[in-house]
């Protein structure tokens, strides 16, 4: 079929015309409210100089928290700020090491009720999870790029979509990690693979190991292959049989890049 559009786009274009009642942002109010909901976790962007503070409702909290799926009503609130930086553009630290926060970006919030994401195909839906963004003023914001939310989270089905679920279900990150520093290691800290190249001969292995605070997955470029989400301390293996360029980047923070030679 000539100009074929595939149906998922036009399923889209649809959902995300915000018809009042249907699949879309909209569905979704501003949690005026959100800073009595549970602090769960802040986060501090290196890749984007960020400071995050993550709020979910109390119940959804709780449920996290026993072990018990995520209920209907939930509410979970992104809220990005500047972080405070230097003369020379690099954030500042508080005594614990920590991202100073300055400004609202912008706040982003997914909410969870039975019933909804029956409209959107399989390919995108994110079980019963909306998306919708609000500025700094709190106002919605109509410019979001609404099918990336569904696209990067997705990836997350098993943990219900929710990518800080370790922290939700109340999983502090550990103490300081050791990085190990054989040929075949690269770790991963202050949002970098280091050392962003290796190079290995076929049929060896390489081993990730997260020392931030924040989870990471490495994701390999060309097959879209990925690690379990890494949390602190955790590590991923994998083999490299065949010799060839392996890009690979972070499936969490795209921005993180790094490659592995096989030779
Ligand atoms: C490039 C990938 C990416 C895209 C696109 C993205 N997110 Fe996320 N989201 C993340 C990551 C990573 C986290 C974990 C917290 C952090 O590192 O800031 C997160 C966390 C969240 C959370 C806190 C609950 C959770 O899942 O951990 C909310 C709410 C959220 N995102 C909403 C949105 C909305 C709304 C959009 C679209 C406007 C969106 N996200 C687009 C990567 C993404
Ligand atoms: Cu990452």
């Amino acid at each position: 079929m000539k100009n074929h559009v595939p149906s998922v786009l036009v399923v889209l274009a649809v959902v995300f015309a915000a018809v009042p009642g249907s699949a879309g942002p909209e569905k979704i109010a501003f949690p005026a409210n959100y800073k009595d909901h549970v602090l769960y976790a802040t986060v501090d962007r290196y890749d984007n100089k960020q400071y995050r503070e993550l709020y979910g409702t109390a119940e959804g909290v709780k449920a996290a928290r026993e072990g018990k799926p995520i209920p209907s009503g939930t509410v979970l609130t992104l809220v990005q700020y500047k972080a405070q930086v230097d003369d020379a553009g690099n954030p500042v630290k508080d005594v614990n090491g920590r991202f100073i926060k300055g400004d609202v970006v912008g706040i982003t919030v997914m909410e969870k009720r039975t019933g909804w994401g029956t409209e959107y195909p399989d390919e995108i839906r994110n079980g019963e999870w909306e998306y919708s963004a609000f500025g700094a003023d709190q106002k919605f914001n109509d410019k979001a790029n609404y099918k990336a939310c569904f696209q990067c989270h997705k990836p997350h089905a098993k943990q219900d979509f929710v990518i800080s679920a370790a922290r939700l279900a109340g999983k502090a990150p550990g103490g300081p990690v050791a990085m190990k520093t054989s040929p075949n290691d690269v770790g991963i800290s202050g949002f970098a693979f280091g050392p962003g190249k290796v190079t290995v001969a076929a049929g060896q292995y390489v081993t990730w190991t997260n020392g931030d605070d924040s989870p990471h997955q490495v994701t390999i470029t060309q097959s879209q292959e990925r690690s379990a989400v890494l949390l602190k301390g955790q590590s991923h293996t994998r083999a490299f049989a065949a010799p060839g360029v392996y890009d690979y980047s972070c499936g969490l923070h795209p921005n993180m890049k790094g490659s592995v030679e096989v030779k």
